[in-house]
């Protein structure tokens, strides 16, 4: 296990006392963040939890995108996606995450199906990181019906997409078990069969990437959630437990994540339920915290500077 996790040097415990931001987006309870990096922005995705106070379930419609030069100052966009634009799904916009290959930008997206029992996973594209985007395929990728070893009916969500430095795109995702398949060149259609990726205590929230030459797949761990994390030289595993990341984050009963390196620093970016007197599980808020490597790939724990 990572025996480095509570090894911090001088300037790292710096970065965390003076960063004193979290929750970033202060006017709207955000969930499920997932950032991607392209030129010299990062776009920042998420959902939008709207349950009324003391309502306990998730009530999300819609996705938000917002950008950032510098990790601090965040610009909101226009909402350039909602679950009514999907003419096949019925509501629920559960995690997701945007994609860039060749000047398309390719969202995947939680989603509860119209016809077809349980969740699904559906793509929509853009020509722009901040939309607007419109449904890729006209019909779900991933549908509940596609994976019946899990009897729940949102095993199906939290897509994660690595496209790798051969070009090969893979979809990760799953509530329970996760799971794993190739996607063909343009991003919409399944190449091969679907996978299985067996890492103690998946509970959901996959998210994969890949940092000198070792491949990285965090995922929330157990329930309420904790952050951990597998490695691994290939895409297709041998995948090693390394340990726990990120502990429950504050008041909230998940804990999404997405890793992202940006102009030569990591950061762990998630969501707490830390915002307002009526924040909470279901009113939750995106934060964002350094990420330190040790020398040998590890990853040390997050020090959580929200709570
Ligand atoms: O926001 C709805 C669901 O809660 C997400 O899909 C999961 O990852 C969990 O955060």
């Amino acid at each position: 296990l990572n025996n480095n996790a509570f090894c911090f040097d001088k300037q790292e415990l710096k970065d965390s006392l003076v960063k004193v931001g979290n929750p970033i987006i202060k006017d709207k309870f955000t969930a499920d963040p997932a950032a991607l990096v392209y030129q010299d922005k990062v776009y920042l995705y998420t959902g939008h939890d709207v349950a009324a106070k003391g309502e306990n379930r998730y009530v999300m419609h819609e996705w938000l995108c917002y950008s950032s030069s510098d990790m601090v100052n965040w610009k909101e966009h226009k909402v350039p996606l909602k679950t009514t634009d999907f003419s096949w799904a019925k509501d629920d916009a559960w995690a997701s995450q945007v994609i860039e290959k060749n000047g398309k930008f390719y969202w995947f997206v939680s989603i509860s199906h119209a016809t077809i029992h349980g969740k699904a996973i559906g793509v929509a594209v853009s020509d722009s990181p901040t939309g607007p985007f419109k449904d890729a395929l006209g019909k779900a990728l991933i549908t509940n019906d596609m994976t019946t070893d899990v009897k729940i009916s949102w095993d199906d969500i939290d897509p994660s997409v690595i496209i790798d430095d051969d070009g090969r795109a893979y979809l990760f995702w799953g509530n329970t078990k996760c799971r794993y398949v190739k996607l063909k060149d343009n991003m919409i259609e399944l190449d091969g069969p679907i996978k299985t990726i067996d890492v103690p205590n998946f509970t959901e929230a996959p998210w994969i990437h890949k940092r000198k030459g070792w491949y990285y797949l965090s995922y929330a761990y157990e329930f309420p959630e904790k952050i951990a994390y597998a490695m691994s030289r290939s895409i297709h595993g041998p995948w090693e437990f390394k340990g726990i990341i990120n502990e429950i984050a504050g008041n909230s009963n998940t804990n999404h994540q997405a890793i992202i390196n940006f102009k030569g620093k990591d950061y762990f970016i998630y969501h707490n339920g830390a915002l307002a007197a009526d924040a909470g599980s279901f009113h939750r808020s995106v934060c964002i915290d350094n990420l330190y490597y040790n020398k040998d790939g590890s990853i040390k724990r997050v020090i959580m500077t929200t709570e």
